[in-house]
C-alpha cells in the first residue's frame, strides 16, 4: 500500500507547494481512491478534454493497480477525444462506488442524472461553484485542469504513470489551458507538463489535433458566425450567434462550434466575449472574458456559472430578449 502522506509530503517539495490543509485533501482523496474496488468515473454532458482526459487517466491508473475501473459518460464521445479510449475496454463488474471528474453541478451528468445523483463517493473538480453532494469532494480552483489533479493523485498513490495515461492528462491541461495560454496556468501547470512530457508524448501532434485543427463543417460555421458579429458596452462587449439553421446547413455537430466561443473575446479592446448558441428550448450562453469582467458573475445572474475568465448559460426566452438582459448584466459587471 502506497505511503500516501509521505509521497505527498515528498511532491509538495518537488512542486514548491507549501499548504497543510491542500495536502490533507490531496492526502484524503488519495487514501479513498485506494480503497475504491470497481469504480465508475463519471465525465460531464457533452464532454470535453479535461473531463474525459482526467476520467481516463484515473481509469487507466486505477486498473494499473488491479481495481475495476470503467468511464462513464452520458455523451457521444468526440472524435478528437476517441484515441484516448483506445485499448480501454468496458470492464464486466457490478459497480461498487462513483467518482466524478470536473463535473460542478449534477445537472451537468446530463442524461445520468438521475442514475448517479447522490450517490457519488468522490467528486473531484475545480470549478469556483461546485454543487456536487457526496461524502469526499476536493475542489481546488487553483489547477487549471482537473488533470492537474489527477496527477498529483496518481503520482501519490504509487501508480506507475505510462505514456497512454500521460496522453490523456496532457490532453486534459491542454485542452483546458487552451494550450497553456490562459490566465489560469500557474507554474505547477507547467511543472506538471514536463513530468508528462518525460513519456515520450508527442505534445505538438496533440496540440494541433485537439486545438488546431478544423473540420470543413468547422470552418464553415465560424465564418457565417462571423458575420453575425456585433458590439455593445462601448465595443467592450461582443457576441456572436450560432442559429441551429447555421448548424444543419454544416451538418455541424455539438463540438464543431467550439472554434467560435474565442472569436468575440480576441478581438482588441473587448471586455467581454459572448457566443449565442440557439438550443431546442432557447440559448445557451457561452461567455469569455478578461480580468475586467468576471464571466460567472454575469452568467450567475441567470443560474449558469463557470469560471472567472469562462462560464456559461442558458435563456429560454426570445433572442432579443436574452441578448438585452445578457448586454445589460455585462453592462453591469463592467461598470462596477
Ligand atoms: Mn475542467
Amino acid at each position: 500500500m502506497a505511503n500516501v502522506r509521505k509521497n505527498v509530503k515528498n511532491l509538495f517539495k518537488q512542486l514548491g507547494v507549501d499548504d497543510k490543509s491542500y495536502a490533507n485533501q490531496l492526502v484524503k482523496t488519495a487514501q479513498r481512491l485506494l480503497e475504491l474496488n470497481q469504480v465508475e468515473i463519471l465525465s460531464h454532458r457533452a464532454p470535453d478534454g479535461d473531463t474525459l482526459g482526467s476520467a481516463v487517466a484515473l481509469c487507466r491508473g486505477l486498473r494499473s493497480l488491479g481495481k475495476k475501473a470503467n468511464v462513464v459518460c452520458a455523451d457521444m464521445i468526440p472524435q478528437k477525444y476517441q484515441f484516448l479510449l483506445e485499448g480501454l475496454d468496458e470492464q464486466q463488474f457490478q459497480p461498487a462506488n462513483v467518482v466524478s471528474v470536473d463535473i460542478a453541478a449534477p445537472h451537468l451528468l446530463g442524461k445520468l442524472e438521475e442514475k448517479y445523483a447522490g450517490k457519488i463517493d468522490v467528486a473531484i473538480d475545480h470549478h469556483m461553484k461546485n454543487s456536487m453532494e457526496a461524502p469526499l469532494k476536493w475542489v481546488d480552483e487553483e489547477s487549471a485542469a482537473v488533470g492537474e489533479m489527477i496527477w498529483m493523485l496518481l503520482t501519490t498513490m504509487d501508480v506507475k504513470i505510462d505514456k497512454p495515461m500521460a496522453e490523456a492528462m496532457f490532453t486534459a491541461i491542454t485542452t483546458d489551458t487552451g494550450c497553456f495560454k490562459y490566465s489560469n496556468v500557474t507554474a505547477r501547470t507547467h511543472q506538471i507538463a514536463v513530468e508528462l512530457m518525460k513519456y515520450g508524448i508527442d505534445c505538438a501532434g496533440m496540440n494541433f489535433r485537439l486545438l488546431d485543427e478544423v473540420t470543413k463543417a468547422q470552418l464553415g460555421l465560424k465564418s457565417e458566425a462571423l458575420s453575425t458579429l456585433e458590439y455593445h458596452c462601448d465595443d467592450k462587449c461582443a457576441i456572436v450567434t450560432i442559429t441551429t439553421d447555421m448548424m444543419e446547413k454544416y451538418q455541424a455537430s455539438p463540438e464543431d462550434t467550439d472554434g467560435v466561443s474565442n472569436i468575440p473575446r480576441s478581438v482588441q479592446g473587448v471586455q467581454c466575449g459572448i457566443t449565442m448558441k440557439q438550443v431546442e428550448d432557447g440559448w445557451k450562453i457561452s461567455i469569455r472574458s478578461d480580468e475586467h469582467v468576471n464571466a460567472a458573475e454575469v452568467c450567475g445572474k441567470f443560474g449558469g456559472g463557470g469560471h472567472a475568465r469562462a462560464a456559461g448559460c442558458k435563456f429560454t426566452e426570445s433572442y432579443e430578449e436574452a441578448k438585452q438582459k445578457l448586454v445589460a448584466a455585462v453592462e453591469e459587471v463592467i461598470n462596477k
